[in-house]
C-alpha cells in the first residue's frame, strides 16, 4: 500500500522549473493566483518553505495555527479570493482545525496546505515527532474536501482540485496534505494544471419565470438576503427588485452588508422575534430568500414567519429547502437570479406598491427604538462615524457584537465580519489581520471583548510584524457576559467562571511597543479609532465598559 521512494529533490542547474512534491506544490499555488499565504513552518515543512524563498508568494507568519487559519479566512471573507494557511502535522492540524471549522460553517474559501509524517508511517503512530492518528479524519470533520498527495506527481492535481472546489458551488474550505518525503521527491510529471475559474450556477430561465409569475400573484413581497447574497455581490440587482415590488429586504447577520442598510427600502438585521419587523413579515404573503440556510440561530430556533409562498434561491441543493420548504427553488447565484427575476418581471411590465419605503422607514423606527440593548448604541453609532463607509469591521463573540448585528449599519458586501455559525471567541484579531493583508488601503478595525481578545492576543505580534495599522477595540467589562448573562437568565443567577482577572491592555500595547490608549467615552473611542487608522502599527483601545449583568 504505502512504500518508501528513493529521493532526488534537487532540481538540476539546466532546468528550473519545480521539480520536487513542494516545489511542485508551491508553483501550483502560484498559478491558482495565490500571493499571500499564513502559517508557521516545522521541520516538517522545512521543503515548502524552501520552495516559498523562491517564490513570488509573501508568506504572513502567525503566532499560532489557529491565528493562521483566521487570517486565511479574514484574507478571503475581505476579497472574495481563496484565503491559504500552511501549517504541520499534528498540532499543526489540529490547532487549524478551529478556525476551519469556522470557516466551514461561514462558507469561506480557505485552502489548508500541511505536511505528515513520511509515507511508509502516516497514521501508524510508530512514534515520529507530531504523530497525529487519523489527521484526515481530523481535517474531514471540518471541510468540503480533504486529500493526501501520496507521489509527487501528484500534488499538482491536488492543488489544482481543490481550487476547483473552492472556486465552485458554495466556497466551504479544503485541505491537501502532503507526507514529507514526497515534498522531497522528484516528480516525473511536472505539469501544473490551468487554474480554475470561478463558475456561478446559472438559473434555470423557466424557474425566473414561474418565480416573476408566483411574485406577480403576491401583494406584499419581503426580500431575505443572508450570506450566499453577500458572496454573490447580489445587492443592486436584490435592490431593482425590492424597488419593483416595493419589497423591504431584510438580512441575516451573515447577509449584512449584501445591501446598503441606509436604503429606503433596507431593514437590514433588524429582525427579532415580536418586534415591528417581525409584525411587517406577518403580513406578507411572499418571501423570496438569497442564499441563506434560515439558519436555527438566525431564525431565533425557526421563529421567523415564512409567508405560504416561500422562493428560495442558493448554490448549494441542500441549504435550499432545509429548515423550511420552499414553493419554488432556484438554485443559482444570487445576482444572476436576482437579475433574472426582475427582467422577467419586467418584461411582463409588473410593478407593484408593496410594503413600499413609508412604512419600511416606520418599521425600521420603532425596530431600532425596541432593540436589545439600544442603550449601547452610541458605541455603536461612533464606531460607525469612525469607520469609512468602505471600512471592514471584524467582530468577535462579545456582547456588543450582538447589538451590532442590528445597530450596526453596514452599507458594502464584505465589510462586515463575525463568527456566525461555529462562535468562535478568538476570531476577531486575526481575522482582522487577514483581511488587512488582503486589503491594505481598506480601514479595518478590530472590535473584541476581554475575553475574546486573549484567545489569540498572540496575534499582536503578527500585525507589529507586517505593521498593520488596525484599531483593536477592546470593550472591556473583565467579565465572560455573554455567560453570566445566560447564567442570569436560565439559572437563577447561580453565576460560576465568569469573572476574569486581565492584564492591563495599555500596558499591553508598551510590551509590543505600540500605542495604547484607554477611551472611557464613545466620542474617546471614536477620536482613538481614527487617529489609530492613520498610523502604520496596530493600536490597542481599551474601552471600559458598564457592567452587562
Ligand atoms: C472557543 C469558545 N469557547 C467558549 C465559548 C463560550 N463563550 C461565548 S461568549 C463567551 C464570553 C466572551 O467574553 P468576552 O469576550 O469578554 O465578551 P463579553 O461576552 O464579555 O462581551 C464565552 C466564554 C465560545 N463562544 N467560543
Ligand atoms: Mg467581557
Amino acid at each position: 500500500m504505502v512504500e518508501l521512494h528513493e529521493v532526488d529533490a534537487r532540481p538540476t542547474a539546466a532546468d528550473q522549473s519545480p521539480a520536487t512534491g513542494a516545489q511542485l506544490a508551491i508553483a501550483a499555488l502560484e498559478t491558482n493566483g495565490v500571493d499571500t499565504v499564513f502559517g508557521i513552518p516545522g521541520v516538517h515543512t522545512l521543503a515548502l518553505y524552501d520552495a516559498l524563498r523562491s517564490s513570488r508568494i509573501r508568506h504572513v507568519l502567525a503566532r499560532h495555527e489557529q491565528g493562521a487559519g483566521f487570517m486565511a479566512d479574514g484574507y478571503a471573507r475581505a476579497s472574495g479570493r481563496p484565503g491559504v494557511a500552511v501549517v504541520i502535522t499534528g498540532p499543526g492540524i489540529t490547532n487549524v482545525a478551529t478556525p476551519i471549522g469556522e470557516a466551514y460553517t461561514d462558507s469561506s474559501p480557505v485552502f489548508v496546505l500541511s505536511s505528515n509524517g513520511p509515507r511508509a508511517y502516516v497514521d501508524q503512530m510508530r512514534g515520529s515527532l507530531h504523530d497525529l492518528k487519523d489527521q484526515l479524519g481530523v481535517m474531514a470533520a471540518v471541510t468540503q474536501w480533504n486529500t493526501r498527495a501520496m507521489r509527487a506527481d501528484d500534488v499538482p492535481a491536488a492543488i489544482a482540485e481543490g481550487f476547483r472546489r473552492l472556486r465552485t458551488g458554495r466556497p466551504r474550505p479544503v485541505h491537501v496534505e502532503i507526507p514529507l518525503d514526497v515534498m522531497d521527491e522528484a516528480a516525473l510529471d511536472r505539469t501544473i494544471p490551468e487554474a480554475a475559474r470561478t463558475t456561478r450556477p446559472v438559473p434555470d430561465p423557466a424557474r425566473l419565470g414561474d418565480a416573476a409569475e408566483r411574485l406577480r400573484r403576491a401583494t406584499k413581497v419581503a426580500i431575505y438576503c443572508g450570506g450566499g447574497a453577500v458572496q454573490a455581490a447580489a445587492g443592486e440587482f436584490v435592490l431593482a427588485l425590492a424597488a419593483r415590488l416595493g419589497a423591504p429586504v431584510l438580512t441575516s447577520t451573515m447577509g449584512k452588508g449584501a445591501v446598503p442598510e441606509d436604503h429606503p427600502l433596507v431593514l437590514g438585521a433588524l429582525w427579532a422575534p415580536e418586534n415591528a419587523v417581525d409584525d411587517l413579515l406577518r403580513e406578507a404573503d411572499c418571501l423570496l430568500v438569497f442564499g441563506s440556510k434560515l439558519g436555527a440561530d438566525t431564525t431565533s430556533g425557526f421563529r421567523l414567519p415564512i409567508p405560504a409562498e416561500l422562493i428560495r434561491v442558493d448554490v448549494d441543493e441542500r441549504e435550499m429547502t432545509l429548515n423550511a420548504r420552499p414553493t419554488l427553488a432556484i438554485l443559482a447565484d444570487a445576482a444572476l437570479a436576482a437579475a433574472g427575476i426582475e427582467r422577467a418581471l419586467a418584461s411582463r411590465g409588473h410593478t407593484v406598491g408593496g410594503f413600499g419605503a413609508e412604512r419600511v422607514a416606520a418599521t425600521r423606527l420603532r425596530a431600532l427604538e425596541t432593540a436589545w440593548h439600544a442603550e449601547r448604541r452610541p458605541y455603536l453609532d461612533a464606531l460607525r462615524r469612525a469607520i469609512p463607509r468602505d471600512g471592514i469591521s471584524v467582530t468577535d463573540m462579545t456582547m456588543m457584537s450582538y447589538v451590532a448585528s442590528a445597530l450596526y449599519p453596514v452599507y458594502q458586501p464584505r465589510t462586515f465580519m463575525f463568527p456566525s455559525g461555529y462562535g468562535t471567541l478568538g476570531f476577531a484579531l486575526p481575522v482582522s489581520i487577514g483581511a488587512k493583508v488582503a486589503k491594505p488601503e481598506t480601514a479595518v478595525v478590530c472590535v473584541v471583548g476581554d475575553g475574546g481578545f486573549q484567545y489569540t492576543m498572540s496575534e499582536l505580534g503578527t500585525a507589529v510584524q507586517e505593521r498593520l495599522a488596525i484599531p483593536i477595540v477592546i470593550f472591556n467589562d473583565s467579565t465572560y457576559s455573554a455567560v453570566k448573562e445566560a447564567q442570569a437568565a436560565s439559572r437563577g443567577g447561580r453565576f460560576i467562571a465568569v469573572d476574569l482577572v486581565n492584564p492591563d491592555y495599555v500596558d499591553l500595547a508598551k510590551a509590543y511597543r505600540i500605542p495604547g490608549i484607554r477611551a472611557e467615552s464613545p466620542d474617546a473611542m471614536e477620536a482613538a479609532i481614527v487617529q489609530a487608522l492613520g498610523r502604520d502599527l496596530p493600536t490597542i483601545i481599551d474601552v471600559p465598559i458598564e457592567p452587562w449583568v
